[in-house]
């Protein structure tokens, strides 16, 4: 049965113009929601990165540098505990990094369980640009960093060697994961993404993924189509949040899909949740959440329980906006 709010949302889209198709052909977008460009990004560390990326859209310039851009703030900010420089080391205290980014042509490139380099995501998009491949891990992608020209950095800020958090190291992730109540400071990826004037859409995704991990353990924001998925005709989305749920459920791939047959992002975006607490028991001691965009510039997000938020940036408004949470639904 059709929700009054699926069924308001799709008669709006078919007024406005859209072809709502239950098949696999993709949404016909002929008219914006909101004036492009457009940029959004998880958590309000989004709202520095925004400015970021928005110096290159209002400037004409290409979605892809703009992501880039924009995710770099947080990578470089010791303050931002769960990115790039200054992230949550794993369980044998070593900062390893995943990242990808992807384009409006299907072009993705992707690092995992990185060290020493601060701007994972800039040795992702060199992987796309560089390499027949679309994934290099460790000492691989640590090399190809070098010899590209990136330095080798030491990421474990003194703050994050104190005394006081061997305690939390000992207790690593062996029991429950990225309980959002219970480990507050484990969150926050950084997923952005953007549409630029001329409406090409791209995506970026960065993270020292979830803290005290075991080592060598890799999460869904270096996974195309989990933390993160472009395509040039639908729109993107990204998550954040257990890593682990998000990729049996390849949430960010799902949540394109449906939109592409005819789902607004939230309604995409809280499918892709509905999924999670289908398929995986306790998926109530996680959080998820995921952000969508669409060809347009209609976005929406959605997320298990209450406290993830996501910035917002177009020409008339910079806000942060609270996600929609299935958990109240329980
Ligand atoms: C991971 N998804 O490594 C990341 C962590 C995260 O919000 O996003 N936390 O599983």
């Amino acid at each position: 049965m059709i929700s009054r709010r699926s069924f308001v949302s799709k008669s709006a889209l078919a007024l406005a113009g859209f072809s709502i198709s239950k098949n696999s052909s993709p949404v016909n977008i002929s008219q914006n929601i909101n004036s492009l460009p457009i940029v959004i990004s998880t958590w309000n560390h989004g709202l520095p990165a925004n400015e970021a990326a928005w110096e290159i859209l209002s400037k004409g310039g290409n979605s892809l540098d703009a992501v880039e851009a924009g995710v770099r703030i947080p990578e470089a900010d010791p303050k931002v505990i769960t990115v790039g420089y200054g992230g949550i080391p794993d369980s044998g205290g070593k900062v390893t990094l995943d990242a990808c980014i992807m384009d409006e042509k299907g072009r993705a490139g992707s690092v995992a369980c990185l060290e020493n380099i601060k701007h994972p995501i800039s040795v992702a998009r060199l992987v796309m640009e560089k390499t027949p491949h679309v994934m290099l891990t460790g000492k691989g992608a640590l090399q190809f960093a070098l010899d590209n020209g990136f330095e080798k950095e030491n990421l474990l800020t003194p703050q994050m060697k104190k005394p006081g958090r061997s305690g939390k190291r000992k207790k690593a992730f062996n029991t429950k994961i990225n309980i959002e109540n219970q480990v507050l400071e484990n969150h926050d990826t950084i997923g952005m993404l953007a549409i630029d004037r001329d409406g090409r859409i791209s995506g970026a995704c960065t993270t020292s993924g979830m803290g005290y991990k075991m080592p060598g353990r890799v999460g869904d924001s270096p996974i195309i189509g989990a933390g993160l998925f472009v395509d040039g005709e639908v729109g993107g989305a990204a998550a954040t949040g257990s890593g682990e749920l998000v990729m049996k459920t390849l949430g960010s791939f799902l949540v394109v899909e449906l939109m592409r047959n005819g789902m607004s992002p939230t309604e995409a975006c809280e499918e892709a949740v509905h999924r999670i607490a289908k398929k995986i028991p306790n998926y109530q001691q996680h959080q998820v959440g995921f952000i969508a965009l669409n060809k347009s510039g209609e976005y929406g997000s959605y997320c298990i329980q209450p406290g993830f938020n996501f910035a917002v940036k177009t020409e008339n408004k910079t806000v942060l906006e609270d996600a929609e949470t299935w958990i109240k639904k329980l």
